[in-house]
């Protein structure tokens, strides 16, 4: 075989890859279950580079060069598995399996470790930025076997996004299933960030009584400071966008119910599970579920609550700087908890995850691209123990500035009535980890008291029990 790489699965994402692999110059062989696409992707892109149709599994394998890489980019779920099962009795030993959908991290870590029992590498790989990047640079996020990358790295080098620095932004992971848990938690960021940002938008809309048009200008502005991102960037040009058929802005015109398709909620049971706090990605998942229980709402609307009160034009325009502040604050702790959970999973899987490396990644092709993510990358670079990222001294002190002004637009959206769950379990989680005493001794005290569960106490090694129901003297449990 002459061809370098084979992609079987040709809907939008594979097709995207398959042509950005020949586009950069490499022979790729593809295979699609309804030939109709493979054809079509032949007929329309066939100019691009050097592609070798395949009308069936063994066909596609015959093509290839040894190694060989075939790369699954089919529905995730049971199709993967059974695209796996098709492919694997047609391999030879070193021979490598790239499962690129959105797999749940357990399914790659489960197939990584039945491939490996018969001599082929599973390379579990997180891929970002949708159907655009797929063609022009994704983020790509590969897990496996370290030999794997040897022979994979270098063709996702080519064809990944480039960051400002000309750095790829690709590398490898980890082993098993370190490259699907970062690009979950990579989705479980995206929620927060986008729910972060409609909050924003939500205040400076009812809080500074500004029209979308207004407030995409000031996400516009805002977009050449610290919160330079591609989500910030396509707010704007949603909140700008007119509806053709009413002439209203279309946001108003959309039901305000938002979908999601599980990664977000994978995050936070995977965070649960782990023992890891991820509040403000937490709050995301729950927004959308809120947002979408119709009925409920309904029921709910006549419950009593203030109307929000614009304010007058000065203090609105003080009012839309504090939300920056408020966003840019919340925005670091929803990464500093993502970037906990990455660590938790590391650990807990033995996949030694380079958290500077992540952030480098993300820095271009995937949908949280922003500036701030270099700022991320230098504060673990060779800091990879770096207890979490609020303890960066930059991070630090930026949050630090910014605390005034998102107490007061907390404070504002509570007394105007205006949800804001993001920004206010962001600010609970930093005053939670600032405290000196938290109120889980209280909560110990009550566990002991009905469970007998013990405590241990702050003056000493030990565990004790408190006879609540006799004489309340305390015994040592231990
Ligand atoms: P889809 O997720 O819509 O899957 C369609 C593809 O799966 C088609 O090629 C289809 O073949 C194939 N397929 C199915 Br369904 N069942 C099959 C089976 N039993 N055997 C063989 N092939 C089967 O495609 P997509 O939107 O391109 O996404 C591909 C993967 O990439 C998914 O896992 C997705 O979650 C992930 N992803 C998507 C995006 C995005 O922006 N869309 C971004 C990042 C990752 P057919 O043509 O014969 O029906």
């Amino acid at each position: 075989g002459t061809a370098q790489i084979g992609v079987t699965g040709l809907a939008v994402m594979g097709r995207n890859l398959a042509r950005n692999f020949a586009r950069n110059g490499y022979t790729v062989a593809v295979h699609n279950r309804t030939a109709a696409r493979t054809e079509a992707l032949v007929s329309e892109f066939g100019e691009e580079g050097a592609f070798l149709p395949a009308s069936t599994p063994e066909e596609l394998v015959e093509s290839l060069e040894r190694p060989r890489r075939v790369l699954v980019m089919v529905k995730a779920g049971a199709p993967t598995d059974a695209v796996i099962e098709e492919f694997a009795p047609l391999l030879e030993e070193g021979d490598m399996i790239i499962d690129g959908g959105n797999a749940h991290f357990e399914d790659t870590r489960r197939r990584e470790k039945a491939l490996r029992e018969r001599g082929i590498h599973f390379v579990g790989t997180g891929v970002s930025g949708g159907e655009e990047g797929a063609l022009r640079g994704p983020s790509i996020m590969p897990g496996g076997s370290a030999e794997s990358y040897r022979a994979l790295g270098p063709m996702l080098e080519r064809i990944a996004a480039e960051a400002d620095d000309g750095a790829p932004c690709t590398a490898y992971m980890g082993p098993d299933g370190a490259g699907h848990f970062v690009k979950m938690v990579h989705n479980g960021i995206e929620y927060a960030d986008m729910q972060l940002i409609a909050e924003a938008y939500q205040l400076l809309r009812d809080v500074a009584g500004y029209g979308p048009a207004r407030i995409a200008e000031i996400f516009r502005r805002w977009n050449t400071g610290r919160l330079d991102s591609y989500l910030i960037e396509i707010t704007a040009e949603v909140l700008a966008h007119v509806d053709e058929r009413t002439g209203e802005p279309f946001v108003d015109v959309v039901l305000d119910q938002a979908e999601q398709k599980g990664t977000g909620r994978w995050t936070v049971q995977a965070a649960l599970d782990l023992g890891v706090p991820v509040p403000g990605i937490a709050e995301a998942v729950f927004a959308r579920s809120l947002s979408g229980h119709a009925g409920l709402r309904r029921a709910s609307r006549s419950l009593p609550g203030p109307t929000p009160a614009p304010l007058g034009e000065a203090a609105a325009a003080r009012f839309a700087d504090q939300v920056e502040q408020a966003l840019y604050a919340s925005k670091l702790v929803s990464y500093t908890q993502g970037f906990h959970e990455i660590r938790a999973g590391s650990e807990e899987y033995g996949w030694e995850v380079d958290p500077g490396a992540v952030a480098a990644i993300w820095r271009a092709g995937c949908i949280i691209r922003a500036a701030f993510l270099d700022r991320v990358r230098a504060a673990y670079d060779g800091r990879g123990d770096l207890p979490s990222l609020l303890s960066d001294e930059t991070f630090a002190r930026e949050i630090g500035e910014a605390q005034d002004d998102w107490r007061a637009v907390v404070a504002e959206a509570a007394r105007q009535g205006v949800p804001v769950p993001g920004f206010a379990a962001a600010l609970a989680y930093y005053d939670a980890l600032r405290a000196e005493r938290l109120p889980a001794a209280l909560v110990q005290g009550q566990r002991d008291y009905f469970g007998a569960h013990t405590y241990r106490r702050t003056d000493g090694e030990g565990v004790f029990h408190t006879l609540w129901g006799g004489d309340r003297s305390e015994t040592r449990e231990d």
